[in-house]
């Protein structure tokens, strides 16, 4: 198994290297968490001369949001020798409830039993001029582990760790990272690294340990679906919301809706409660973290409202509510407050007054109730 994940590896860093030629030059040796640099002292709001409200570049004619690909790319292996071994306790997530990447890593984290293992922060889900911040020690938030960073005392934002690992990184500091205690190097590739890298220290027989959420019969097709999922759906939201012309807004929301036409059909077809196959693989975590915000957050904020998952989507909402209700590493992940006010009241380019609609209620509905309308053509 473990040969081939790292045949698996290559062949992802060389498609890396064709895609994002700038992401392995950009690794720099660590820096001491003594020059960690308090964020008071930058003055630019995401490492380059963009505002934190500049989702779609200024020079952009287009209109078009484009994603930032990850820069750091460190990979916990547990091949002999490697930089960065699976170990107890060496490796720290930051992540922010309210991101739906950083989501991901959190669901996978527990349905891998990692618990014990990575310890995990979430940043305040306001996202301000200077990125995402730690929550004060007095500011009580929803959400485990929504605290001052435990690590260091007199760090206030995520960008300190970022120009602690490097002093010139121009990008934005996005969350998820995945810190490492012992080098002070960071990573942003995480959720395949936590799929089998640490199972030899997990009991072995274990439920967690067997779960495979990469099975190898079903690597093309969840390779398939990635590529248009995260293009046109976990992508295809924020395109749509950050537009800043009615035809980039257009383009995007209408190929938004046909994906999600697509998927709907693919789950009306398919007898088993999981996207692929007959247990939770990444498809379901990757598509998960989308969906779940769909109703309360992207149809109204990202203008995502040719329908709503609640009442146009039957198949996929029955798929949301299996996860979201039968499997505990779905829910305890899910924090609708960090996600409903991080969207509303961070993007102030599309919500001025922050003010955070009182709707959908409730956030999710309960497997056995439906809105009323779906209701009424059940009866
Ligand atoms: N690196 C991630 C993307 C993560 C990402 O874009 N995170 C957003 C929140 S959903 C973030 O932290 N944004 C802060 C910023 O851009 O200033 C990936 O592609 O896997």
């Amino acid at each position: 198994m473990s040969r081939l994940f790292s045949a698996l590896r290559r062949t992802q860093q060389i498609s890396q290297l064709i895609t994002q030629p700038r992401i392995l030059t950009s690794y720099r040796s660590s820096v001491s968490p003594a020059q960690l640099r308090p964020s008071s002292t930058r003055s630019m709001a995401t490492g380059n001369t963009d505002k934190i409200t500049d989702w779609v570049s200024r020079n952009d004619k287009s209109g078009e949001f484009k994603r930032q690909a990850s820069a750091f790319r460190n990979w916990i292996s547990r091949e002999p020798g490697a930089e960065f071994p699976p170990e107890k306790d060496r490796y720290h997530l930051y992540v922010s409830y309210a991101c739906p990447w950083a989501h991901r890593t959190l669901i996978t984290r527990k349905l891998k039993g990692l618990e014990d293992f990575i310890s995990f922060t979430s940043v305040h889900w306001h996202l301000g001029e200077k990125g995402w911040r730690f929550a004060t020690a007095d500011e009580k938030l929803p959400g485990e582990n929504t605290t001052p960073d435990p690590l260091h005392s007199d760090v206030t934002h995520l960008r300190d760790i970022y120009f602690a690992n490097d002093p010139d990184y121009t990008g934005r500091f996005t969350v998820p990272v995945l810190y490492d205690k012992k080098t002070q190097r960071i990573s942003a590739e995480i959720i395949r690294m936590l799929y089998y890298e640490f199972d030899d220290l997990l009991p072995s027989n274990s439920s967690q340990k067997l779960l495979d959420l990469y099975p190898t019969n079903l690597r093309s097709q969840i390779d398939t679906s990635n590529e248009w999922i995260y293009n046109d759906v976990n992508n295809g939201v924020y395109k749509s919301g950050f537009a800043t012309t009615q035809e980039a807004y257009e383009k995007n929301v209408t190929t938004l809706f046909s994906s999600l036409d697509k998927i709907e059909e693919h789950l009306q077809n398919n007898a088993s409660p999981y996207f692929f196959g007959s247990a939770p693989t990444e498809a379901d975590v990757r598509l998960f973290t989308t969906i779940v915000r769909f109703d309360p957050v992207y149809v109204q904020h990202f203008k995502c409202n040719i329908r709503d998952i609640r009442s146009g989507y039957p198949a996929i909402h029955r798929w949301l509510r299996n996860l979201y209700w039968d499997i505990p590493a779905f829910q305890e992940t899910t924090e609708f407050e960090h996600i409903k006010f991080h969207y509303t009241k961070s993007h102030t380019q599309i919500n001025q007054f922050a003010i955070t609609p009182v709707g959908p209620v409730p956030d999710i509905l309960p497997k056995d109730e439906e809105v009323r309308a779906v209701a009424a053509v059940k009866r």
